[in-house]
């Protein structure tokens, strides 16, 4: 049985003291994870601390090329990259080969490069004296940065913030979701080999509390954390990191609405809708939960989706007519069959779904629900003010667009919003009124890594993306000369 080890001071470590990284699909064992106590925590703290100062002067293009050889060496390996994000959360391949490996590499490339185009600021202005001073911003790495993402994206997720975090010079301890260790320690392999300073770059593999996680946002010697993940885990690290007041990205949880007006494109709506409802089995931060739409088209809508959700797939990832895989667990999945019981409990219509696939082979040792679809729930039910995390959505009725901007906005999370108009000036109108950190037009995840990434309220703080990377994982810093 394979062993996936942490990665610290260069070196593999297996600590003899392991968790099982089961395969979602059928209950099946990919590997046993070496976890990562306190001591081992410390040492990979102290390798990063020990490294950061070197990386930090070393010449940007050199760290760009560095960078591009990390991209080169998950790009070599594709296939297995791919494989391993799929024994992992049994996500259907197509999503792994076009998305989530290839969204790794993209990050590498992309903050390799952005890091060559980041500029200063210089000021000229008069003394008191009547001479002149120079003010000019230097950029300084903030040093270790602590790196803990979830498991549904994990290549993905995980990469979008160890980059831009070596680009600007820092080391990193990075610490994946115990869900999903596998690509996390491909990628340790492949950054090894691509010849990063030992120290520059450090895995460890465990859980959050009592564990890994806990300790390493507990340690002093980390200068920054950021963190992808859940909201409640969010507020656990923001209580951990108030001690010494270390800087915090935190990307965490959504109930993303979608607003459908009478005026869309309908098919392009249904379809897209059906995307940012049931992609990924539901679990991307973005997803839709919450889906308005105007009247005149309501019940026509809700027909459509129900036959798309029911000629959805769900099965073995390799089969190249799935569509939707299992969830990433059975805890999960009972996380997710409790909404079910709610839903009928606060009083929802269940349109399609709502129970879990009988397949009578393995996969019934598996984490498995069919896409489901409510309607009838008043917008104050639990099951449209908490996040699922799952292939499920509700859809109801609206009859202006100020009650569709209130409803959308009437949530604890403000993530992203989808609105389908064929009105382009409603479009433009209702956009900015929106209370989320992304809100995409007739369409849904298209990304330009430039764009700041993001949300309000409970869904996170700070940005990242594009130069907003490079604003968190440097500190400007401002040198005054009197001339
Ligand atoms: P999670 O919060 O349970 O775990 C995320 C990571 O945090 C894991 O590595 C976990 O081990 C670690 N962790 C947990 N408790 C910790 C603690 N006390 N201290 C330090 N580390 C700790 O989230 P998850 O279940 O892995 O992921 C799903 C959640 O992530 C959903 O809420 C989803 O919306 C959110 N998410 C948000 C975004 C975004 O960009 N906004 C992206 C992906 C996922
Ligand atoms: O595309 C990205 O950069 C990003 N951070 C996506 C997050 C998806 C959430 O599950």
């Amino acid at each position: 049985m394979r062993v996936l080890a942490n990665f610290v001071d260069g070196d593999f470590v297996d600590t003899g003291r392991y968790f099982d990284d089961i395969n979602p699909v059928d209950g099946s064992l990919v590997a046993r994870v070496a976890e990562a106590d306190d001591a081992l925590v410390d040492r990979a703290v102290n390798a990063a601390r020990a490294a950061a100062g070197a990386w930090a002067r070393t010449e940007m293009a050199a760290r760009r090329r560095l960078l591009h050889a990390v991209a080169d060496g998950v790009e070599a390996r594709f296939d297995e990259f791919v494989a391993a994000e799929i024994a992992d959360t049994g996500k259907d391949e197509r999503h792994a080969r076009t998305i989530d490996i290839v969204r790794g590499i993209a990050n590498f490339r992309f903050f390799a490069d952005l890091i060559m185009t980041r500029h200063g600021e210089s000021f000229r202005s008069p003394t008191p004296d009547g001479r002149e001073a120079l003010s000019y911003v230097v950029h300084k790495p903030l040093g270790v940065v602590a790196v803990i993402s979830p498991w549904n994206l994990p290549l993905l997720l995980l990469s979008w913030k160890v980059a831009p975090a070596l680009a600007c010079g820092n080391a990193v301890v990075a610490k994946p979701s115990e869900e999903t260790p596998f690509t996390a320690t491909l990628l340790a392999e492949v950054i090894q080999a691509a010849g990063l300073p030992v120290g520059v770059f450090n895995l460890l593999h465990g859980f959050g509390p009592g564990s890994a996680g806990q300790a390493l946002v507990e340690h002093r010697g980390i200068d920054a954390i950021t963190f992808t993940g859940s909201s409640a885990t969010g507020s656990a690290i923001m209580r951990a990191a108030a001690n010494d007041v270390k800087p915090l990205s935190f990307e965490l949880g959504g109930k993303n609405a979608a607003l459908i007006f009478a005026d869309c494109d309908f098919d392009a709506a249904v379809e897209g809708t059906v995307r940012s409802a049931f992609s990924n089995c539901g679990q991307v931060c973005l997803c839709t939960e919450r889906v308005y739409v105007e009247r005149p088209i309501f019940e026509r809508f809700v027909v459509a989706m129900k036959a798309r959700a029911e000629a959805l797939t769900v099965g073995r990832p390799n089969d190249p007519d799935v569509a939707m895989g299992p969830l990433i667990s059975r805890a999960h999945r009972e996380k997710v069959r409790n909404y079910f019981d709610l839903a009928v409990e606060e009083g929802a219509t269940v349109v399609t779904g709502g129970t879990v696939p009988l397949f009578g082979d393995d996969r019934d040792g598996g984490a498995f629900v069919a896409p489901t679809i409510w309607t009838d729930l008043p917008d104050t039910a639990r099951c449209n003010r908490e996040e699922i995390f799952g292939p499920v959505c509700h859809i109801a009725p609206f009859d202006s667009e100020e009650e569709a901007v209130r409803r959308a906005n009437d949530s604890d999370y403000g993530l992203a919003t989808t609105i389908w108009t064929q009105n382009l000036a409603r479009a433009h109108r209702v956009a900015p009124q929106i209370e989320a950190g992304m809100v995409w037009v007739n369409s849904w995840f298209l990304r330009d890594l430039r764009t700041p990434f993001g949300g309000v309220k409970l869904s996170g703080i700070g940005r990242e993306g594009g130069a907003h990377s490079l604003a968190f994982y440097a500190e400007p810093s401002t040198i005054c000369v009197k001339l």
